[in-house]
């Protein structure tokens, strides 16, 4: 999948990173009329180095996802403005800015919310006390802004004031452990495929958010910024991850595809920074991780984000779980697991499987020295069709009971950080592709239906969140 962007018949920009967002500067040229053009080739090339492989379990939906922004930008004298919390007693953040013609010292001035600017030579990264701080949480999600100027060019960035730490197998938030429950989501609906309405965007956000749940893990690519505003707003917590499917060997040690995992995850990390919702980095969804030689595309990601951001966990959802050879490289540990869906032995009920299943892997990932990084249940779920009341796997009750169960083991084990369920809703993918059970052409395994009509395991959550009361 490809993008081309032509201005008056001149290319002016191309990607191969679906999902991303991208920035193209060129010359516009004289003042008038003008054409912009934009091909998007949503052919899969099958080639080791391509991104979005054709067998991925999710749709490939053709055509452009989001929307396109044209901006005369003459004047800009400021490209980007980054904030960082460092201490939520004081409010004190740390501002890096970055000019287009990034002088040793540029004159500026700075102003928080409605508030005095301040004049100053800027130089590096300065540390500034917000005035009249509140600081940012899930149940008190407040938000403020700084405003840049220079030569009469200003810009703004939206910011929260909170921290994290990810040391002693404790995600913390604001100094407090936190616990996180919710949902891997796909941008996905029958109506729009994967260029979903805000609308529904926030209708999904909301409704996770009010049914007691506190986190979103974006899966499996760059969340968009539209998307994020609304986690910021409402208070949900965000892992953002770039765009990867079971890459096998062939792909990861291809030097290309390296080249453009590690680009994605940086824009990835770059575009969305700012965003105090996002709470982790990931990447490389089901990696075969496994083999020895997947270690140098791990590190080589790891490192691009801890280069780019040293405030937030980097981390990617292994289904190979106790048999990777990458865990030490990460902050947190992550396993996406189905016991009660993908047993050995299936199809028969294998809600008992659940406890043994999740005891051998937090107990795995507690030995040596992953004991310090926080342990979370990137995926887990099954299958159910909407109606079927039949008992037995794919009902609803099936879904249910396995969704209370793991509920229930999960939380009972202070090992874990939380769960990631899979998933929010149905989403399309190929009634052909690699993997058996996807009835229709979706993966079934929605607590709502593709359409967010509840099957029973929505209030079975429901039911164990308002209990639990997770939002500090
Ligand atoms: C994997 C994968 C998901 C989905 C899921 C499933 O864990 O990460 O994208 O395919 O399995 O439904 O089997």
């Amino acid at each position: 999948l490809n993008i081309h962007v032509f201005w008056d018949g001149r290319e002016v920009g191309s990607s191969v990173l679906p999902y991303t967002l991208e920035h193209y500067e060129f010359n516009a040229g004289k003042q008038g009329s003008h054409e912009l053009a934009i091909v998007a080739d949503n052919r899969f090339l099958g080639t080791e180095e391509e991104i979005f492989k054709s067998y991925y379990d999710f749709y490939g939906y053709g055509g452009i996802y989001s929307h396109v922004e044209l901006e005369q930008i003459d004047d800009e004298t400021i490209t980007r403005v980054q904030v960082t919390p460092i201490d939520v007693a004081t409010g004190t953040v740390e501002i890096a800015i970055e000019f287009p013609d990034m002088p040793k010292k540029a004159d500026i001035t700075i102003a928080f919310d409605d508030g005095k600017r301040e004049k100053l030579s800027y130089t590096k990264p300065i540390r500034r006390k917000v005035p009249d701080f509140k600081v940012w949480s899930p149940s008190s999600p407040a938000l403020h802004t700084v405003t840049i100027s220079r030569d009469g060019y200003s810009q703004s960035a939206t910011f929260g004031i909170r921290t994290l730490e990810w040391h002693g197998g404790v995600l913390k938030l604001n100094g407090q452990p936190i616990k996180l429950l919710g949902y891997c989501r796909h941008e996905s609906h029958p109506d729009f495929g994967a260029a979903t309405p805000l609308a529904v965007i926030r209708n999904d956000l909301v409704k996770i958010k009010q049914q007691g749940c506190n986190f979103i893990r974006g899966s499996h690519y760059p969340q968009r910024e539209e998307m994020l505003d609304i986690c910021d707003e409402i208070g949900l917590l965000v892992w953002d991850e770039s765009m990867g499917w079971n890459n096998e060997e062939n792909a990861f040690t291809n030097k290309e595809f390296q080249r453009r995992q590690v680009e994605q995850t940086v824009k990835m990390v770059r575009n969305s920074y700012n965003h105090p919702s996002v709470i982790i980095w990931g990447f490389l969804n089901e990696l075969h991780s496994e083999a020895t030689t997947a270690r140098d595309i791990v590190a080589q990601l790891v490192e691009a984000i801890h280069t780019n951001d040293t405030s937030r966990p980097a981390t990617f959802a292994s289904n190979r779980t106790v048999r990777d050879v990458t865990l030490d490289l990460l902050d947190i540990i992550s396993f996406n697991t189905y016991p009660g869906w993908y047993d050995p032995g299936m199809p028969v009920s294998g809600i008992p499987n659940v406890r043994p299943k999740l005891k051998r892997e937090s107990k795995w990932a507690t030995e040596g020295d992953f004991a310090d990084k926080p342990l979370i249940i990137s995926e887990i779920g099954a299958g159910a069709f909407l109606g079927d009341h039949s008992g037995v796997r794919w009902s609803e009750e099936y879904q249910a009971e396995l969704i209370a169960e793991i509920l229930k083991v999960v939380y009972g084990n202070p090992r874990f950080t939380g769960i990631s369920f899979w998933q929010y809703c149905n989403c399309r993918t190929y009634i052909d592709g690699p993997i058996n059970g996807r009835p229709r052409g979706f993966n079934n395994k929605g607590v709502l239906d593709e359409y967010r009509h509840p099957k029973m395991a929505w209030s079975t959550i429901r039911d164990f969140a308002q209990k639990h009361k997770l939002n500090p």
